[in-house]
């Protein structure tokens, strides 16, 4: 069975009120209980992330995915975090999207360095409708590489997203960011129940969810806690949860924020892989500054995904060659050689 079809009942906040499903209260994860998991003596925390994380991924292999910019920059948004937001003296030029083959080229290499997943996301509030002729080539060309696909454009609507699962679009990238009492302090441009609205559609058209926030952006703990409650109570809680470190940016509304306790990023890692046990909790921006002792924190927390590249969108990621040398110094597998192995078993070569 795949490892994203074996969720338990949740309950749900659904993108409207006429979706929502009602589900038995003792299936969701009230913020008290998620908080008083934050709250846990760290060591108790690790052990109980480390229990759920044995339980439902065996292999214990780290997904690879690779992320690339189809369109950079311009962006007419005003969230704080981003140096793609045109508003923002970042020094990130806005440019064209992308042609097929820069793509594809991209695709191949991410495959031949070990990537299995890869990830086009585009610096718009929403993609136009020419927009989706180019970007459904481009899914239906990375998907013949045998990759498999993620994109984020931003909102869509129901149309889009089934275009999208038309051309073969495995998942569809679109974070909540924050705890919804939060959001307003970090964007102003679209609300909370926008970026529900799209996960509605994007669920609704079949496509598999790839949805999670950003911290150390002067949250507090009890919102930390706000925002993986928000995850965890999606119905069902989302296939694949990146868990972003800001990346502070230079002429960013956000740069220049204390820096979080790199132990309190941990925890929500923990937190995550507790309350979602079968999702890929994705261990994402911020690895450069975090270094390599708390990343192996991360991963013993529960984390089974990196992006994997030297850049994420337009800021910069650890080397690939660096990646591959920590995973094998933490004796971790990738997804690409367990499931190349699982190959070789059955075929007896
Ligand atoms: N424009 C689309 C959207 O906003 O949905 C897709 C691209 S957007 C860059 C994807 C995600 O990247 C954001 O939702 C945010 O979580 C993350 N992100 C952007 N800038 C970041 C930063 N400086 N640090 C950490 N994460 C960031
Ligand atoms: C996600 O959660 N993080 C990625 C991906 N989804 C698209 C993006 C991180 C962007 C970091 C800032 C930048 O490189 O522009
Ligand atoms: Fe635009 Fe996405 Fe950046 Fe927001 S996060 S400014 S929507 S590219």
């Amino acid at each position: 069975m795949s490892e994203n079809t074996l969720q338990e009942p949740k309950v749900v906040s659904l993108h409207r009120p006429t979706a929502a499903i009602t589900l038995p209260p003792a299936a969701t994860w009230p913020r008290e209980e998620v908080l008083a998991l934050f709250d846990l003596p760290f060591n108790e925390l690790m052990f109980k992330a480390q229990e759920t994380h044995r339980a439902n991924f065996p292999d214990g292999d780290v997904e690879l995915a690779t992320l690339l910019s189809i369109k950079t920059g311009g962006c007419e948004e005003d969230c704080g975090y981003c140096p793609q937001a045109a508003r923002y003296d970042t020094g990130v030029e806005a440019k064209k999207i992308l042609d097929i083959d820069t793509v594809l080229d991209a695709a191949q290499q991410a495959k031949d360095n070990g990537a299995t997943r890869f990830c086009m996301g585009a610096a718009w509030r929403s993609p136009k409708d020419r927009d989706m002729d180019k970007v459904e080539e481009m899914v239906r060309s990375v998907k013949a590489l045998g990759l498999e696909t993620c994109a984020t454009l931003g909102m869509l609507e129901e149309h889009q997203a089934q275009r999208l699962k038309d051309a073969g679009l495995d998942y569809y990238n679109h974070n909540l960011d924050t705890a919804p009492e939060f959001y307003d302090n970090v964007i102003s441009t679209r609300e909370y129940q926008d970026r529900l609205d799209t996960l509605g559609h994007v669920r609704e058209a079949g496509l598999k969810v790839c949805c999670g926030g950003i911290v150390g952006m002067g949250e507090s703990r009890e919102q930390r806690a706000g925002l993986i409650a928000q995850l965890a109570n999606l119905n069902p809680y989302p296939e694949s949860v990146p868990i972003n470190h800001l990346v502070q940016v230079e002429g960013t509304p956000l740069h220049g924020l204390p820096p979080l306790d790199p132990f309190e990023f941990v925890r929500t890692i923990a937190v995550a892989r507790i309350t979602m046990p079968k999702a890929r909790v994705r261990l994402s921006a911020g690895r450069r500054e975090l270094g390599e002792a708390v990343q192996a924190m991360c991963f013993m927390a529960g984390a089974n995904s990196i992006f994997y590249g030297d850049k994420l969108l337009t800021t910069d990621n650890p080397e690939a060659n660096d990646d591959r040398a920590l995973l094998e110094k933490l004796g971790l597998r990738t997804r690409g050689a367990v499931l190349e192995s699982v190959q070789k078993e059955s075929c007896g070569c």
